[in-house]
């Protein structure tokens, strides 16, 4: 039987993911979703057959929702993700797991409450082919020691609502999680640099921002986020090793010659950059769900560890200075 899922919010990812999980994801079906906006609930499931719950109190208690697809605002995450915990449920929670380590922690305390983990964090660029190549290189030895690693994140705009947190919270916690992933190390401090401010954003908002961060193991990481580049969605990584480096390849596009030039399109934005891992992320949390075994994908450590090093980046924004992250160990249940 197919997995039936409540979709708790329904706004840009949330319809994404309802239209996947109905067109493009086997064994599983949405049956249900919720969001403070009715109608935009209403819209998203239109044609599916998904019906519109009041609440996601209602949706994580539905007899007919086997598992739980989080897809509200970051803050309203975590409280979400306990619910389905508590209820026995798998959970799907886009990123960020919590906006805090405070509201992560929660999380983790359900889990251990309930006795086995069900949580997985939508951190889909472990399932792009591209950094899934990277990460084949770096466990293989294919560039030695990882010493060094360059990031860029850039989003063409942002909404007003983007404030100089979410710098953090919301865009470089791709980042956060892909480093701990690829360099199998926690990330023990962060310094956050701020250039001058581009012309092309909201008054209130610091953009773009240098982010410094330093593994456990030494090894360091330098992250550029501007989110009002103008010019399209471009995500770059470079892993440095004693022997060699590793970089995430470029999605192909067609190369036009024209009028003297020769060119190849930008993408526009993270729908466009990671289709690929999306459908993956989905089809394999919908296999394993379906075989009741708790998922591979990111856990709630993995989006515990995260919030912890953004709660020291958005310190580390205030301040200008170094701050440690104090991550702890990892306990045995995430091992
Ligand atoms: P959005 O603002 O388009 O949609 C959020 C929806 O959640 C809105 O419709 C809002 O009314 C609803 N909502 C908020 N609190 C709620 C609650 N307590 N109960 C029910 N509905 C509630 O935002 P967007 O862009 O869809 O982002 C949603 C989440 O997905 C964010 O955490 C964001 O960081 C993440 N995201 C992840 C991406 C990725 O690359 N993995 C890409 C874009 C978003
Ligand atoms: C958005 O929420 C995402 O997760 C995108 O992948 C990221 O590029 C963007 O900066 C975030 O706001």
């Amino acid at each position: 039987m197919a997995v039936r899922v409540g979709v708790i919010g329904t706004g840009w990812i949330g319809s994404e993911h309802i239209r996947r999980i109905t067109d493009r994801v086997g064994g599983a079906e949405v049956v249900a979703a919720t969001d403070i906006d009715a109608d935009r609930a209403a819209r998203a499931v239109a044609g599916t057959g998904a019906r519109v719950l009041a609440g996601s109190e209602e949706v994580v208690a539905a007899d007919d929702v086997d598992a739980v697809v989080v897809t509200s605002w970051g803050p309203a995450h975590a409280e979400s993700v306990v619910a389905a915990v508590e209820a026995g449920k798998p959970v799907f929670c886009e990123k960020p797991l919590a906006t805090t380590a405070e509201d992560a922690q929660r999380v983790l305390d359900a889990e251990a409450r309930h006795g086995s983990r069900l949580v997985q964090v939508g951190f889909m660029r472990r399932f792009d082919p591209g950094y899934a190549q990277m990460k084949d290189v770096i466990a293989g030895g294919g560039v030695g020691t990882p010493l060094m690693a360059h990031c860029v994140h850039r989003n063409p705009t942002v909404p007003e609502s983007y404030h100089s947190e979410m710098a953090a919270q919301d865009t470089a916690v791709h980042e956060i999680d892909v480093m701990r992933w690829l360099l199998d190390d926690e990330i023990s401090s962060v310094q956050v640099l701020t250039p001058r401010r581009t012309s092309h954003r909201f008054e209130h908002l610091r953009d773009p921002q240098f982010m410094l961060f330093e593994m456990a193991g030494g090894a360091r990481v330098d992250l550029e986020v501007f989110v009002n580049c103008q010019y399209g969605y471009e995500i770059g990584c470079e892993v440095v090793g004693e022997e060699g480096t590793v970089r995430l390849p470029e999605i192909p596009g067609a190369v036009v010659r024209s009028a003297g030039r020769r060119s190849t399109p930008v993408l526009q934005d993270w729908v466009q950059r990671f289709a690929a891992a999306f459908d993956t992320e989905f089809q394999t949390w919908a296999d394993e769900v379906a075989a009741g075994t708790p998922t591979t994908g990111p856990n709630a450590w993995d989006g515990y560890a995260a919030a912890v090093v953004t709660d020291a980046a958005v310190r580390a924004l205030h301040s200008g200075g170094v701050v440690e992250t104090g991550i702890k160990a990892r306990p045995a249940f995430y091992a």
